[in-house]
């Protein structure tokens, strides 16, 4: 099943190192990451006490940045530097230089935020909304990542536009292009996150003004927030359609629409953050309505992805033969952990994305926002769409760096660590959900409100239940640890032979890429405009008419 190829040929060494830096770091984020996860949901549903004063929401900032922050920028980082190495060649010296400067710039902001979160003086969430207020090293800290992942982000920039220079007229590779749509999306997003911090939280946090603009800042953070989702998803959509073709024997169906899907998402990701603040007073209905109607409109690329994967499943299955409705279902690899593991992340976004639409709805968000369903919807998407999909690459990616093989018996285990993940989420993810209809709040240690609903009650017994939730939390924990001993087998034990780097053909079939789809020049231009429309109006509101703005609140 695993073609065998010669030693040292898949990525290029220098490059395969920067890459294992960023999993090495990855999975250690991930592994304090699962251990913050499973002891805050044992304290919330009340099985256990935190010891020595830490509390709960220490615990929740912890687990909410060191996984959904730091090991998705990390892994997704050496996944792009690896295949941009395989598809384009080797990164010459001084963008390989770059990279280096970036991952150590990111990784400085890595250890300062999580040094100042483990001492408690960065208890605000991963959101950090105003007027919590942090120390001013922790934002210090979330000023490097950024920093450190433009500096990054760039050496992956130019390594594309330099091989598109000495290859005049040629397709890029379709790897390179959506790397590079992901970079232009994070650089356009981050740039809302950086004002915030920069010109707000950390004159704020260090005393030199005295009040916080709490709608501005919430309004940044979120013109962030929304494309930072897409940005763990991309990377997450380049491995179904680039890796799942080859790796089920197959090829992609179309080339054009793919990149059609990504240019899609680097326009409309960003012109939409206000479906997180649908809730907050302060912003007209109008603008509010603008930019649901553009959620809605990013939601198509991602039709387009699905329809994309079937088309390619079943093309590859009547190519070998089957012939009946359905029977090209027969066909595919279902013992392979490296297709398995991504198609229960696909089966997975089907709920999921169908919950992100829920949220979208304005009358019905105000019934479930800030209340568990919302942490039920992330947990679905960023928590198994992509984490499923991310440990599906982390399967032969680990072994293709450090020129190993995926052994049948770690194979074995990455099966059963997949079913124990999706059965684990199924009851944490599911209960919060429930939980969250019935009104239970998120961002809280604490509730007795709607203990008793008259509703549903036999629900509430059964399934909508913190302790369900809970023992899911321990499901997954236990997951997360066979995920470890995986990474170790693969990274330090498994034995020496080099794997190769599963990069998928185009179907013969499919029509001419148009060189359109790569005019960066014109979708960035594009993806501005829209931005402005969206945002210059409502910003200009927040700035003209603030509140006099909010003093620092520091409640734990
Ligand atoms: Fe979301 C809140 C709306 C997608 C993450 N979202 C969040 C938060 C996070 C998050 C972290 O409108 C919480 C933030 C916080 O702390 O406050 N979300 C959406 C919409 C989408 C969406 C419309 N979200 C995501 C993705 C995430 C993510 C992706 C992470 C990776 N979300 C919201 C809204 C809120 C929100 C509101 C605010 C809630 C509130 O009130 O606070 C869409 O992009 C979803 C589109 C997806 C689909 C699914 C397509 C299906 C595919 C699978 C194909 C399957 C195959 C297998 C081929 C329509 C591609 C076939 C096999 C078979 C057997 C069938
Ligand atoms: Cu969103």
């Amino acid at each position: 099943m695993i073609a065998k190829v010669k030693a040292g040929t898949e990525v290029n060494p220098s490059d395969a190192k920067l890459s294992m830096a960023y999993i090495y770091v990855a999975f250690t984020a991930f592994l304090i990451g699962a251990i913050a996860g499973v002891v805050q949901g044992l304290q919330r549903a009340g099985f256990i006490d935190l010891p020595a004063g830490i509390n709960y929401y220490q615990v929740l900032t912890a687990h909410g940045l060191l996984l959904a922050l730091v090991f998705t920028t990390y892994f997704i980082f050496a996944f792009l530097n690896a295949g941009m190495s395989k598809t384009l060649g080797a990164f010459p010296d001084k963008y390989r230089k770059t990279g280096w400067i970036g991952f150590l710039v990111l990784t400085l902001g890595t250890v300062l935020t999580t040094i100042m979160v483990l001492l408690n003086e960065g208890t605000v969430l991963y959101t950090f909304y105003a007027p919590l207020q942090a120390h001013p090293l922790f934002y210090l800290g979330l000023t490097l990542f950024v920093v450190g992942t433009w500096v990054a982000g760039g050496a992956l920039l130019a390594h594309y536009f330099n091989w598109k220079r000495e290859n005049p007229g040629q397709l890029t590779p379709l790897f390179g292009f959506m790397t590079v749509a992901t970079i232009l999306l994070w650089i356009v997003a981050t740039i809302g996150v950086a004002a915030t911090v920069l010109l707000q939280l950390l004159p704020w946090s260090l005393g030199i003004s005295e009040r916080v603009n709490v709608l501005l800042s919430r309004t940044l953070f979120w013109y962030f927030g929304h494309p930072l989702v897409y940005f763990w998803l991309l990377p997450a959509y380049m491995a179904w359609y680039i890796v799942i073709p080859k790796i089920i024997g197959g090829r992609l169906f179309s080339d054009s629409l793919a990149r059609l899907a990504f240019i899609l998402f680097l326009l409309l990701s960003i012109p939409v953050g206000f479906h997180h603040q649908l809730m907050e007073a302060g912003i007209s209905p109008f603008w509010k309505y603008i930019q649901t109607v553009l959620t809605f409109a990013v939601v198509v690329p991602s039709l387009l992805t699905a329809f994309s994967i079937f088309a390619t499943f079943e093309i590859t299955g009547r190519a070998k033969g089957a012939t009946g409705l359905f029977s090209w279902w027969k066909k595919l690899p279902w013992n392979d952990v490296r297709f398995f593991a991504p198609f229960i992340a696909m089966l997975t976004f089907i709920p999921a994305g169908a919950g992100g639409i829920i949220n979208a709805s304005h009358q019905m968000n105000a019934v479930v926002h800030n209340t568990l369903w919302v942490v039920g919807h992330f947990h679905l998407t960023v928590g198994t769409t992509v984490l499923l999909t991310f440990f599906g690459i982390s399967y032969w990616l680990i072994p293709v760096l450090t020129g190993r093989r995926l052994t049948p018996s770690v194979n074995r285990l990455g099966m059963i660590q997949t079913i124990l993940w999706a059965v684990g989420m199924f009851f944490m993810s599911g209960a919060m959900h429930l939980l969250g209809l019935l009104g239970a709040p998120r961002r809280t240690a604490f509730t007795t409100y709607q203990d008793h609903p008259t509703a549903l009650q036999w629900l509430e017994g059964m399934f909508a239940n913190q302790a369900t939730m809970s023992i899911g939390g321990v499901i997954l924990f236990i997951a997360a640890l066979l995920m470890i001993y995986n990474v170790i087998q693969l990274a330090f034990l498994a034995p020496k032979e080099q794997t190769e780097f599963p990069i998928g053909e185009v179907s013969s079939d499919a029509s001419k890429t148009p060189p359109l789809l790569e005019n960066w020049k014109l979708w960035v231009a594009l993806a501005v405009a829209l931005i402005l429309v969206a945002y210059t109006v409502p910003l200009m509101d927040m700035i003209q008419n603030a509140p006099p703005g909010s003093p620092p609140f520091r409640p734990w």
